[in-house]
């Protein structure tokens, strides 16, 4: 863990240590992609416990306390509010944690051997949909779901890594919520699409409005191992709820971690 912060996304100067703060260069970057890499964010041994954990909950759940068993549970909880996830949630959804929830988590193993093809072209374009919106204010990102990705193997460019369509999530002149999106676009070979290669323990973020798809994983002797979380502001919800993030994984959790599952509402009623 490294980079410290140029300002903060408040432009006050008052850091908190516990927190990664996103530089001016990141939030520029994010701001016109709509996605951003970020390399190295965990240590060598951070990254293999999760991988570890994440090897175990696939091939013997049951050998896992019932807690333990989802993606973010057990020894990869400290992965909900790592140090950088927090500055990413400051600066894109808001700077209060009282208004962050975290609201979807899936693992993505792809392997050379998969038959199946992952190229599925979703989202796209100037969202009205509160979950799916991307505004910017007053020097301020408010992105709505905001995807964290993180690659625990080594992602090499070009064979596997998820795709995106960078600047598509303020694309005016086309919107895949009113189904107008070019097809001629979706082409792989289209040159709109952007991917990444990272080694293993990277950060991809993106907004969840920019059109993306998973791609076919080339790469043999190397499988994805990713886990895909999705964060949102407090007052929208998008997806159903998992069944691996039940009531006994999150009551395992810390006090802290279980506040990122809260109910979708803000005010609290006082009355
Ligand atoms: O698995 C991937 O690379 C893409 C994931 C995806 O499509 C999504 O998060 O909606």
């Amino acid at each position: 863990m490294n980079d410290k912060a140029e300002t903060t996304p408040n432009g006050t100067t008052q850091e908190d240590p516990a927190v990664i703060q996103m530089t001016d260069y990141e939030r520029f970057q994010f701001d016109l992609k709509g996605f951003l890499v970020i390399p190295n964010v965990l240590s060598d041994e951070e990254t293999e416990t999760v991988r570890d954990h994440i090897d175990i909950l696939r091939k013997s759940p049951e050998s896992l306390s019932e807690h333990q068993r989802a993606p973010i549970a057990g020894p990869a909880e400290f992965l909900i509010d790592h140090p950088r996830v927090v500055g990413i949630l400051q600066a894109l959804i808001d700077p209060s944690p009282d208004r962050w929830r975290l609201e979807s988590v899936f693992m993505s193993n792809r392997s050379s051997e998969d038959t199946n093809d992952p190229w599925t072209p979703h989202v796209g374009g100037t969202n009205l949909d509160p979950s799916l919106s991307y505004r910017f204010h007053n020097n301020r990102i408010y992105s709505a779901m905001t995807r964290i990705v993180w690659e625990l193997n080594e992602v090499v460019k070009g064979q596997g890594g998820t795709c995106l369509v960078p600047g598509s999530h303020k694309a005016n002149l086309a919107s895949a919520q009113e189904g107008n999106w070019p097809e001629m676009a979706d082409d792989p070979e289209s040159g709109l699409w952007e991917t990444y290669g990272c080694p293993p323990g990277s950060l991809v973020m993106f907004s969840e409005g920019t059109r993306h798809t998973g791609s076919r994983w080339t790469h043999a002797g190397n499988p994805r191992c990713a886990i895909l979380i999705a964060y949102n502001h407090a007052s929208v919800r998008f997806h159903e709820p998992k069944p691996c993030m039940n009531p006994v994984v999150i009551g395992g959790m810390s006090e802290d971690h279980q506040k990122f599952f809260k109910d979708v509402w803000i005010l609290a009623n006082k009355r």
